[in-house]
């Protein structure tokens, strides 16, 4: 490589907080805060990850969380990680991890002002294979009276929409660690992970979802279970009609990664509400509307099994499900079509 070559003037992830708290003139430095926290606890699972088939880390923990899913040991130490780094960036107030039934609270900190959501460890069925799985996390404000100490938070502080997310993202566990994050009203960025220097550098600004691609993403064993106007849908994209091309299927089980694939080459990620399961699979606040979030801001759509725009969706309990599509504009319009042809 030539010395010409190598890039002197990299913008890691904290330079890249810098520069967006100078934005903001009022900004206190807290959300800084918090996302260094966070950025941490995403470097650790990450080297958690890596090494699980050689620490005896692959495998169940012997418990299940709050929904009855077995909890693997990964699962439960992505949990601890992500909790004391929560914890301990004294900036956050109150926490929901989708490996906890409740929520957290952080009395200790009564003036921290943020609310964070988070699946530590999404897609876990792909852990002991080395797939791909991710952490997906959003963050609220939380509203000036419930600051300072002998107030109380609680769920009913962070069960709102995701137009009121002040920002979201995830991190994928890949070939390499990505990590995507958007702010609310702003664009896009990815970073990847450094692993030398152990830091997030931006690889990707300002990403923007291709506005069509003939790729779909679904666990079609459930199609048994699938509404007609669903099953119609997917049958469209396998037979277009005389002449055309039907679409490639991707799916690899771990919506981080899906849904990473399908931000930077397009298509459509999907996981309907069926028979099954009538609510959907995926939980609203801490994977659904901050993956809609992402994909909104990175001009892509994404809709409940109603086509309900997901952001506007409003969680009655923290781990509430919903039905999800998301992915390119002409992607899911396609989809939107197909269900109104229906109903
Ligand atoms: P998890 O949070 O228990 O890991 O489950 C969520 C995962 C998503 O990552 C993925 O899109 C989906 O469940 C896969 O489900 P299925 O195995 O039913 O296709
Ligand atoms: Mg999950």
């Amino acid at each position: 490589v030539g010395q010409e070559n190598i890039n002197t003037d990299i913008v890691t992830l904290s330079r890249f907080f810098t520069e967006e708290q100078t934005k903001y003139p009022d900004a206190s430095g807290d959300f800084t805060l918090l996302c260094h926290a966070l950025q941490f606890s995403f470097k650790s699972i990450a080297y958690y990850i890596r090494r699980a088939s050689l620490i005896n880390l692959t495998g169940l923990a012997g418990s299940s969380n709050t929904t009855g899913d077995d909890q693997k040991k990964l699962d439960v130490i992505g949990n601890d990680i992500f909790i004391s780094a929560m914890r301990g960036s004294g900036k956050c107030r109150i926490l929901v991890s989708e490996e906890e039934e409740d929520v957290i609270k952080f009395d200790e900190h009564p003036d921290a002002r943020y609310a964070v959501v988070c699946d530590p460890i999404d897609g876990s069925s792909n852990l002991d294979a080395g797939v791909s799985v991710g952490t997906i996390f959003g963050i609220f404000q939380l509203p000036d009276e419930v600051l300072g100490a002998g107030k109380s938070v609680g769920p009913e502080h962070l069960l709102h929409p995701g137009t009121s997310l002040v920002a979201s993202g995830f991190t994928m566990y890949g070939a390499s660690a990505q990590l995507v994050i958007t702010m609310r009203g702003g664009g896009v960025n990815g970073f990847t992970l450094e692993n030398s220097l152990g830091e997030f550098i931006l690889t990707h600004p300002n990403m923007k979802l291709p506005e069509t691609r003939a790729i779909y993403s679904v666990n079609e064993g459930n199609s048994m279970y699938w509404d007609d106007w669903c099953n119609a849908y997917f049958h469209s994209l396998k037979y277009p009609g005389e002449g055309q091309k039907p679409y490639s299927a991707r799916y690899i089980g771990s919506m981080v990664a899906d849904a990473y694939r399908t931000l930077l080459y397009g298509g459509i990620f999907a996981y309907p509400a069926d028979k099954k399961s009538p609510k959907g699979k995926l939980r609203i606040l801490y994977e659904c509307a901050p993956m809609a979030m992402v994909f909104e801001n990175a001009g892509g759509l994404a809709v409940n099994s109603q086509m309900e725009r997901l952001m506007e969706v409003r969680p009655e309990h923290i781990h509430d499900r919903s039905g999800v599509f998301l992915g390119s504009k002409g992607e899911v319009q396609k989809v939107i079509d197909m269900y109104n042809k229906h109903h």
